[in-house]
């Protein structure tokens, strides 16, 4: 048999995986492509990989057979069960630090198990987030790699070299120990979806209560893309907004209002649930997701729920549209910090040593999510990378007072008009929240100590429970003596 010359293998020949197979071979390295069904492995070879440097296996054991050691061994196949079930069949091929890399989309707690059972082999695992569909993955994928630190050193120059670049910068670092990396790419696209939900509501609102058509709103978005809204998201969305079909109809006018979703923003709300972290805006886009997709109820029971008197727009339109650029801008700036806010806690769950300056370096471009706010998100944190919550640095502190009036304004025109904004309102009333040094939370300590003995501490006291008896009946003891 003859040398082995292959860097890496990949193994997972649907498009995501041929593309980054191309970008590794454009960026110099050999790639061993694999495929459960065999024969992609010869149309691949045959067609999309003609003339590249890229080698084919048509069994786990003749392509571990062509991989330099440590062998590097990459999957891009479907996240569960096909994940475990390759890491089986690669076992008996593998040895003592070689590394297998999951590039699907993964729970983090699948890479979190992954880790610790290879480790317990001597192998290496990576879990990594990559994102920025098929055209990210061909030229440049934001990869968010974590698990065996010890690996790192062996792929960085691979995922640095394929992944996309901001100036020089590549849009890849390491994340993190065990599921970090899946952690990190899972919060992204939580963020994804509350980013597109404000854009939802943009859009409501211009067509709704400022009565605009495709091409003006469309125009809009243009503009707001050359500001600090400059990002993928309301790139794309003005070419939506404008497109037209062969019959010379907006399509997105004829496009079902029926959100689907994957999963990944749904984990990031349970995430937030189980980590006590108020990710508000993320659930709401969740949330809207699901009532999008109550078609047939909201079809129902718009003919039967009454909504405010419709109220014709007589304000400066120009003004109003600005206005909800700001109200957009600050509710994206409240989402990002509650993303990081999560992440946060997670590492202090999960002892992960999260750099969270990189974290925005890896989002700034490549991926979904990317836009020039990112570059504001590193800079924050560049200078101060213990900063509790992105909304007390000064730049995000300054955006926010600059928005806030106009944010306030849109949601309540959005109120009195009946058009929902979930995203927008989650985010003001979070902002308020937050910045609130009493909230009413001291009559939910009371109502819980009236009817379950639950105790409350006192504001001049902190620390020590008292329980009192409310009604004068029911006794004195407390809910930590006994389980009522
Ligand atoms: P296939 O071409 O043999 O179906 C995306 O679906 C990728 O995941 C494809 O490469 C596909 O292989 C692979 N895949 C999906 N389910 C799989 C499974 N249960 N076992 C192995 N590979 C699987």
């Amino acid at each position: 048999m003859s040398a082995p010359t292959a860097d890496i293998a990949l193994i997972g020949l649907a498009v995501m995986g041929q593309n980054l197979i191309l970008n590794m071979n454009d960026h110099g390295f050999v790639v061993c492509a694999y495929n459960r069904t065999t024969s992609k492995v010869d149309a691949f070879l045959a067609n999309e990989a003609k003339g590249t440097k890229v080698i084919g296996a048509h069994s786990i054991q003749e392509m571990v057979g062509k991989l330099k050691k440590p062998r590097r061994v990459m999957m891009l196949v479907k996240a569960g069960g096909a994940v475990d079930a390759f890491i089986e069949q690669l076992l008996p091929h593998l040895e003592k630090g070689d590394i297998i890399i999951d590039g699907g989309n993964s729970e983090y707690t699948d890479s979190e198990r992954r880790c610790k059972s290879l480790a317990e082999k001597g192998l290496l695992f990576v879990g990594s987030g990559v994102s920025g569909g098929e055209d990210g993955a061909r030229y440049g994928p934001s990869l968010m790699p974590g698990g065996s630190t010890a690996a790192w050193p062996h792929i960085k120059e691979i995922f640095q070299g394929i992944s996309a670049k901001v100036g020089t910068d590549p849009c890849c670092d390491w994340v993190g120990d065990g599921g970090a990396g899946h952690y990190v790419k899972m919060v992204h696209n939580g963020i994804e979806y509350g980013d597109m939900q404000l854009c939802c509501e943009a859009y409501s609102l211009m067509k709704g209560v400022l009565g605009m058509g495709n091409e003006e709103m469309s125009k809009v978005f243009g503009e707001w893309n050359k500001g600090e809204l400059d990002s993928f998201l309301i790139e794309i969305t003005t070419d939506i907004l404008k497109f037209k079909d062969e019959s010379g109809e907006y399509l997105l006018e004829k496009i079902r209002d029926t959100a689907g979703q994957k999963g990944t923003g749904k984990w990031t709300a349970i995430s937030a649930l189980d980590q006590g972290m108020p990710v508000t805006l993320i659930g709401e886009a969740v949330f809207a997701r699901c009532l999008s997709s109550l078609k047939g109820e909201r079809i129902e029971a718009s003919k039967h729920l009454p909504g405010p008197a419709a109220v014709k727009f007589d304000g400066d339109k120009a003004e109003f549209v600005e206005h909800i650029r700001k109200a957009l801008y600050a509710s994206k700036i409240v989402s990002y910090a509650q993303g990081f806010m999560l992440l946060r806690e997670a590492a202090k769950q999960f002892n992960w040593n999260l750099n969270y300056g990189g974290i925005a370096l890896m989002w700034r471009g490549g991926c979904i999510i990317r836009s020039r706010f990112l570059g504001n998100i590193k800079e924050a944190f560049d200078k101060d990378a213990n900063l509790t919550n992105l909304l007390l640095d000064d730049f995000f502190k300054k955006a926010i007072t600059d928005c806030q009036d106009s944010w306030r304004k849109v949601v309540s025109a959005s109120v009195l008009r009946g058009v929902p904004t979930p995203a927008f309102s989650t985010a003001l009333a979070f902002y308020d929240g937050y910045r609130s040094e009493v909230v009413p939370a001291n009559l939910i300590q009371a109502q819980r100590d009236y009817f379950g003995a639950h105790t409350y501490e006192l504001l001049a006291n902190p620390g020590t429970f008292h329980h009192t008896n409310w009604t004068g009946h029911g006794g004195n003891v407390s809910s930590s003596t006994y389980n009522a």
